[in-house]
């Protein structure tokens, strides 16, 4: 008999993130995994931790909890240059506690509106810390980044959060918005980190 793959729970209750990490993990990990969303009675988790990955391991171990299976999750921080590193770990309420993507966006763009398209001040990074938590304790942890600039203006229609404000330096000068999924992927933040993870997951399993 072919043995069943193992399942994983992905733990974000953002579906736009949960989306991107199905993809991007899909594609590291084959038929070697399957995929299994959160549930949605589970609470979402208080991201009361003061790092990326206090907060990635705290939705992770959570969601393992609830469900007694593996539980993949991420943190994600936009962190730029001009503004001391802010929003970083509190980038989803940048612009207050209900905050949209576009109240976020519009709060950025307004802070950085004194400094010219090349300012150093819009030198950023989105940073993202993936967790895997598992029922017996153990966890993987992988990081991923990505440089890039701000915008003056936001561009494009695809991609979610700050993706229309955000060119990454080893693009063509396009923002994350205006780029396919795939290729958002093969530079992001978020592809890197669960590359990375789904790689350690591989070489870890027995
Ligand atoms: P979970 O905690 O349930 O995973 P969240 O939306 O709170 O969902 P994060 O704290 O990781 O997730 O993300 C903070 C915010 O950063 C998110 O709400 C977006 O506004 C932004 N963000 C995260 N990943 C992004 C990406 O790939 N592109 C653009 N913006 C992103």
């Amino acid at each position: 008999m072919t043995p069943v793959p193992p399942a994983f729970v992905i733990a974000t209750a953002n579906p736009d993130k949960a989306a991107e990490v199905r993809e991007i993990l899909s594609a590291a990990l084959g038929s070697s995994a399957r995929l299994v969303p959160r549930p949605d009675e589970v609470p979402e988790v208080e991201e009361t931790g003061d790092t990326l990955e206090e907060n990635g391991r705290l939705k992770a171990a959570a969601l393992c909890r609830a469900t007694g299976l593996p539980a993949m999750a991420d943190d994600t921080g936009l962190e730029v240059k001009g503004i001391h590193g802010a929003p970083g770990v509190y980038s989803s309420r940048y612009a207050g506690e209900r905050a949209t993507y576009a109240d976020n966006v519009a709060k950025l763009l307004s802070e950085l509106s004194g400094l010219a398209a090349s300012d150093e001040g819009r030198q950023a990074r989105f940073r993202t810390v993936a967790v895997c938590v598992f029922p017996d304790g153990r966890e993987i942890v992988a990081e991923g980044t990505v440089s890039g600039r701000i915008t003056v203006e936001a561009r494009g229609a695809s991609g979610f959060g700050y993706d229309p404000v955000f060119v990454p330096d080893e693009g063509d000068g396009r923002t994350f918005a205006e780029m396919s999924r795939d290729e958002k992927h093969s530079l992001s933040h978020r592809g890197r980190a669960f590359r990375l993870l789904a790689e350690r997951l591989l070489d870890s399993a027995p």
